[in-house]
């Protein structure tokens, strides 16, 4: 097993990008292979388990109250029926079991009611997830005493095109709770969005950030923006096909062992770019018609993409 690399340098991962194309999926696609099996991907399902009425002014988000989305807010759900959801996703084939909170922090107290849930979704036999922005390194050791599997907390752009995004928190607050995350053995979840008014250096500086992290994040979702009207973002001008397929090869030979997740924007992507996500190193998606706030591609049409790229079929349509 080759060692993994955490001493990126930013022009080092500009030549990644600088590749033909076709040399960098060979060389993405080959990695690829020698630490997956390249037709197998995994399925997660994810929950919005609080919604709208966030403190917090990130300007690609439906749900921070900045901005008027038209979005209905809604309190934390009560356990019972996330349980009932995590049921259901389970039917539907997920393995891991996603749930997200709109809030800048959790409280101790909303802390408590989280716990339940995750260990009603672990006694499923499902991995467990949860997005609840930042955390004291005291929260993360207690939601490791929960059984947590994984915590997302997503870097979303560059250090530099950070301010250009959100300014209620900075670039460290979110690799403070990263640390806090991975002090309490708990297994990361960080990628981000792609989107963000952004330019190719950013891409590479953002995906130096993840890993030159002190572990390579398990799990790395990358997202397209979702353009959401009434947010700052809602006219920008989104990456090229091409340059988002770069970013996930890039992704695949600096981070050979983490699963990438082709995340966000699924909907508005055909049948050609999500084999080519996947040939380039792109092996989980959320799975279900809906993500946090907006919709997902159908259940339907995954399964039919599977079937037609044949991908990880069995593990679809157990029930
Ligand atoms: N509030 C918590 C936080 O920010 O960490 C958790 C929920 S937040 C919605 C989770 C992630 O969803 C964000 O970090 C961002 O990367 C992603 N996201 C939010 N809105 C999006 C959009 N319109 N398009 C793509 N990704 C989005
Ligand atoms: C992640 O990276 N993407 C997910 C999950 N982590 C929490 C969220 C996507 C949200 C897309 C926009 C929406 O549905 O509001
Ligand atoms: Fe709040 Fe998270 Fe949305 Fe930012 S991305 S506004 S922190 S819910």
């Amino acid at each position: 097993m080759k060692e993994l690399k955490h001493d990126w340098e930013l022009t080092e991962v500009e030549g990644l990008f600088a590749l033909s194309f076709n040399d960098l999926l060979f060389q993405a696609h080959t990695i690829h292979r020698e630490n997956f099996n390249p037709n197998q991907v995994q399925v997660s399902s994810l929950l919005n388990i609080k919604i709208g009425a966030c403190p917090e002014d990130c300007s690609y988000c439906s749900q921070s109250s900045k901005y008027d989305t038209g979005l209905k807010r809604e309190k934390l759900m009560e356990v019972d029926v996330v349980l009932s959801q995590a049921q259901e996703a389970k039917c539907n084939g997920a393995t891991r079991f996603c749930m997200g909170a709109a809030w800048r922090n959790p409280t101790d107290k909303s802390l408590d009611k989280i716990i339940p849930m995750i260990q009603g979704v672990n006694a499923m036999g499902m991995e467990t997830c949860v997005t609840l922005g930042m955390l004291t390194q005291e929260q993360a050791f207690t939601l490791k005493e929960a059984g947590l599997d994984y915590y997302n907390h997503n870097i979303d752009t560059s250090e530099e095109n950070y301010s250009n995004v959100i300014t209620t928190r900075n670039f460290q607050d979110r690799l403070n709770t990263l640390e806090f995350v991975q002090n309490a053995d708990i297994n990361i979840c960080s990628g981000g969005i792609l989107g963000l008014g952004e330019e190719q250096v950013d891409r590479a500086s953002m995906l130096c950030s993840l890993a030159n992290l002190k572990q390579h994040p398990s799990s790395i979702p990358l997202n397209l923006l979702v353009p959401i009207p009434g947010t700052p973002f809602e006219r920008i001008e989104p990456p090229t096909e091409s340059e988002f397929v770069r970013t996930i090869a890039v992704a695949r030979i600096m981070m050979p062992e983490s699963v990438i997740r082709l995340s966000a924007g699924r909907a508005e992507m055909g049948e050609a770019m999500h084999a080519l996500c996947f040939f380039a190193g792109a092996n989980s998606i959320f799975y279900g018609d809906k993500l946090l706030t907006t919709d997902n591609s159908d259940t339907n049409t995954d399964q039919i993409l599977f079937e037609r790229l044949g991908i990880n079929q069995q593990l679809l349509n157990v029930h």
